[in-house]
């Protein structure tokens, strides 16, 4: 990467400083209307990603009130989409099809429906400490509850919600195997669904922390697996899991061991004055492998709402809770990658605390306590456990580690700043300010334990000053900063417009993996399964049983099937969608207009809407997704009947009228037509069938849908023949009309599947040839010609073979152009053109490299057919 970066650097001030080039004067005219500085344009440089161009990174931002999960790449930080969680997203039909609603649904709290969010943390699934992209979970703080994205398709699976604890905040952070995936409390509240008086505060209202067990070959976490810890009230906060050598473990921070209870309204000091009262709260540390074993035994444990809750004093007993003190209100606490720190920030303080997990170890160990809390939890000596402090500026919150050990950064909030630093040596490294307040911080897989560093993003909480104004809700503003250079440099801001994201998480690009489409036919995305509705082309239909109808409809470009459903007032519908294709990206999409159902259905899947036929009426249907030219055709009626209602007797309209020798001309017309397009089809197949397309999957899946259109046009045909020879012309026109647009759906899938076998199958560029690609493209030559085509200009196929020392006639020739006007080829060309070849003032070492690309073309000429 850094290599790239000076790559682009040196590119770049050759830019900078040469003057005989055309762009160059543009980009130093733009930096100069545009008040650009060196630094801007450089900070472009490293996140500029040109079109086609991929990021290296993945970052996974937590949405937060909006209950959803975003995804950005990371240096271009471009958003790629919006997953829908905890809350409806229409696009993707989340809860508007009834998949989704079902996911959504196992949300809802005690049967109440809950239509927000409000996420934190996101966090992949992990093998031994390490991210591995098949899984994202994500807590939602304000309704207790956990998620899980399938990262093979970044879609919702499922959601849980927690059974004793009111709200949680400590979540979701995966232990190194994916065992478990924490998630503690923030305010407490009594575990039992009843009222408890505030009074009675110590007594009955509880913390704790929940240890959801996942199913990773099922990818569920598996509720009846799960238990809860039972921890004092002193509201929890954000935690983590133990790697390496504190594997097993897990550390929970707390801000209110004053179990201060408020009360403002009858004239007591405030919460936020009792509860930092202390000069020190709890860091809780908890075994997590030893509470598995306890909350087996029913002795151990309560059983609170169906669920298993491990009592304090059970954990107690058996070694497995512990509290250390901790500078007050506290809010990140970080492993470091090895497992052997523990780095908390301190909010209120000015210094983090960095805890040795071996020190801590040995004072378990050795049953060393310095007394109890009130619920008998056995206190170890802060100072013995910590490794040091650091100060560090004001509002230190959160952590995110560097590939270099023993560095760290952490986000300063009041200070707005990030400071890079050493926590084996309790160094300050270097510092950079953001804008404004920064919340969570991350680098580069920073929380795993192999962080690559590499970038950091600020995710700040305020944005003041940095965009257009959009009304007092101002949007959140993430900041890109290279970590590469000894200094950290701020290098992009991005604004989020969607809810306030705590934390994200990021992954390198090649350890996500999702699949392009739908495999098995007919799948049901939340489930993984083929769907009960899978309708295969030829199996649509309509099923009524009583008053419940089922319509079994499939879409390809471009038509639903069916295209009139006609049912009774008061009838409750579904209709399940597959979609046909094979081909990627040939998405479509099923609304039914004023019934607030809506699905997306990507190719291979089933999706399903469910409605009330309550109102009589025309309900038109439709393709949502812009999915072919007849897109907008893509479409049919619903219409509800009201059988008690009597309705006059209409006649089945007449067409428009054409005379016989009019319709016998168009009938013909359409004939040659269809003749044409099948041409085209059977040479495109032919060039397929002989360059072997059946090697590469994806090229053979479009074939497969290719296929599968044509494969349809006998049917028609006969439909066709026959309307003609009983004498029905218009009926034979529409039929011949639907064989074109299978023809020019089978064309097109074909003309993509070559076009794909062409770039496999061609020879790879040289440097020189990929220079001069660009230097041909960026000289706008493609403005005249058309390689493989004669166009405005000459085919450039073959130029290198149309001279005799072709190659010097060209350097020469496209350096000087004006000097071979009268040279007789030249006259001939420029005569046949009627254009001049300008002189497109190009330096000598560009003309190499077009040369170089000619010759990549004549290589691969036998492919350009
Ligand atoms: Cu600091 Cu929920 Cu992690 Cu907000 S949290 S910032
Ligand atoms: Cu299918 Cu639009």
């Amino acid at each position: 990467m850094l290599s790239k970066i000076r790559k682009s650097i040196v590119f770049l001030s050759v830019f900078l400083i040469s003057s005989s080039f055309a762009a160059t004067k543009d980009l130093q005219q733009i930096m100069k209307d545009r008040g650009l500085t060196e630094r801007d344009v450089l900070a472009a440089a490293k996140t500029y990603t040109p079109t086609g161009m991929k990021d290296e990174y993945y970052v996974f931002s937590s949405g937060g009130q909006s209950g959803q999960v975003l995804v950005y790449g990371v240096p271009s930080m471009r958003i790629l989409k919006y997953i829908g969680v905890f809350t409806p997203e229409p696009w993707q039909g989340y809860g508007f099809d009834n998949e989704s609603k079902k996911i959504l649904e196992s949300g809802y709290i005690r049967g109440q429906e809950i239509k927000w969010g409000d996420t934190h943390h996101p966090n992949f699934s992990e093998k031994n400490g390490e991210y591995v992209g098949d899984y994202l979970f994500i807590n939602d703080k304000a309704n207790p509850r956990v998620a899980v994205i399938n990262l093979h398709d970044f879609e919702t699976t499922q959601i849980v919600v927690n059974p004793v604890l009111r709200s949680t905040h400590g979540g979701s952070f995966v232990t190194p195997n994916t065992e478990y995936i924490v998630d503690a409390a923030q305010y407490a509240a009594p575990f039992e669904n009843e009222w408890v008086p505030i009074e009675a505060y110590e007594e009955k209202y509880r913390g704790g922390v929940t240890l959801w067990k996942f199913d990773y070959d099922k990818g569920k976490i598996n509720e009846k697996d799960s238990f809860t810890l039972e921890l004092p009230p002193y509201m929890q906060d954000l935690s983590d899991a133990g790697k390496g050598v504190s594997m097993g473990w897990a550390f929970t921070n707390s801000f209110n061991s004053e179990m201060y209870t408020g009360g403002i309204e009858k004239g007591l000091p405030p919460f936020e004055a009792g509860m930092s009262r202390h000069d020190t709260d709890y860091m809780h540390v908890y075994n997590w492998q030893l509470l598995e074993k306890l909350a087996k035994n029913p002795k151990n444990t309560k059983i609170i709402n169906n669920h298993r809750v491990v009592t304090i004093e059970a954990a107690v007993k058996a070694g497995a809770l512990f509290l250390i003190p901790e500078p007050k209100s506290p809010h990140g606490v970080d492993v470091s990658p090895d497992g052997k720190y523990i780095v908390v920030g301190g909010k209120l303080d000015t210094h983090v605390s960095v805890y040795d997990f071996e020190k801590i170890k040995k004072l378990i160990d050795k049953k060393e306590f310095v007394g109890k809390d009130p619920f008998g939890i056995p206190i170890l000596d802060m100072k013995k456990t910590l490794h040091g402090q650091l100060e560090l500026g004001l509002g230190p919150l959160h952590n995110s580690y560097d590939k270099e050990e023993g560095i760290i950064y952490t986000s300063l909030y009041v200070d707005s700043q990030i400071v890079k630093w050493d926590y084996k040596n309790l160094k300050v490294l270097d510092r950079v300010n953001v804008h404004y307040n920064i919340g969570h911080l991350d680098t580069m897989e920073g929380k795993s334990s192999k962080p690559k560093g590499e970038y950091g993003i600020a995710l700040n909480k305020l944005s003041i000053d940095r965009f257009l104004p959009v009304g007092p809700l101002h949007p959140q503003n993430h900041q890109l900063i290279d970590l590469q250079g000894d200094k950290m440099d701020l290098i992009y801001d991005m604004p989020i417009g969607l809810g306030e994201p705590h934390d994200v998480v990021s992954i390198h690009a090649s350890k996500i993996n999702p699949s392009k489409t739908y495999d098995k036919m007919g799948t049901n995305s939340r489930t993984g399964e083929v769907h009960e509705g899978a309708t295969l082309a030829g199996q649509e239909r309509i099923e009524r049983d009583g008053n419940k109808v089922k319509v079994y409809m499939t879409a390809i470009r471009s038509h639903l099937n069916p295209e009139h459903i006609t049912v009774k007032k008061g009838d409750e519908v579904t209709i399940y969608v597959t979609n046909l294709e094979r081909a990627t990206d040939e998405t479509h999409a099923f609304g039914v207009s004023g019934l607030n159902v809506h699905a997306s259905v990507e190719p291979g899947k089933t999706s399903s809407v469910t409605f009330k036929a309550d109102q009589e009426g025309v309900f038109p249907y439709y393709c949502t997704e812009f999915c072919s030219a007849l897109h907008l055709e893509m479409m049919g009626y619903l219409t509800v009947k009201d059988d008690k209602k009597e309705y006059p007797d209409y006649k089945a309209a007449k067409v428009a009228k054409m005379s016989p020798a009019e319709l016998k001309k168009e009938y013909k017309k359409i004939l040659a037509t269809n003749k044409a397009t099948d041409a085209v089809i059977q040479s495109v197949v032919k060039f397929l069938k002989e360059k072997g397309y059946e090697k590469y999957p994806e090229i053979k899946a479009l074939v497969k849908d290719a296929l599968n259109q044509y494969g349809k046009i006998k049917e028609e045909k006969a439909k066709a023949n026959k309307a003609y020879k009983d004498g029905d012309l218009n009926t034979a026109i529409l039929w011949e009309n639907q064989i074109w647009q299978y023809m020019v759906k089978t064309a097109d899938a074909g003309l993509r599947a070559k076009n794909l076998l062409v770039k496999e199958l061609s020879t790879k560029m040289s440097k020189n040839a990929r220079k001069g690609e660009e230097a041909y493209l960026r000289g706008g030559c493609n403005g005249c010609h058309v390689i493989g085509k004669v166009s405005s200009g000459p085919d450039l196929t073959g130029a290198l073979l149309r001279h005799e020392n072709a190659e010097e006639f060209l350097y020469k020739f496209i350096l000087n152009p004006e000097e071979y006007y009268d040279n007789p080829y030249m006259d001939a060309m420029i005569k046949a053109f009627n254009l001049r070849m300008p002189n497109q003032n190009m330096k000598p070492k560009e003309v190499k490299n077009i040369i170089e690309y000619l010759k990549w073309i004549d290589e691969n000429a036998h492919l350009n057919q």
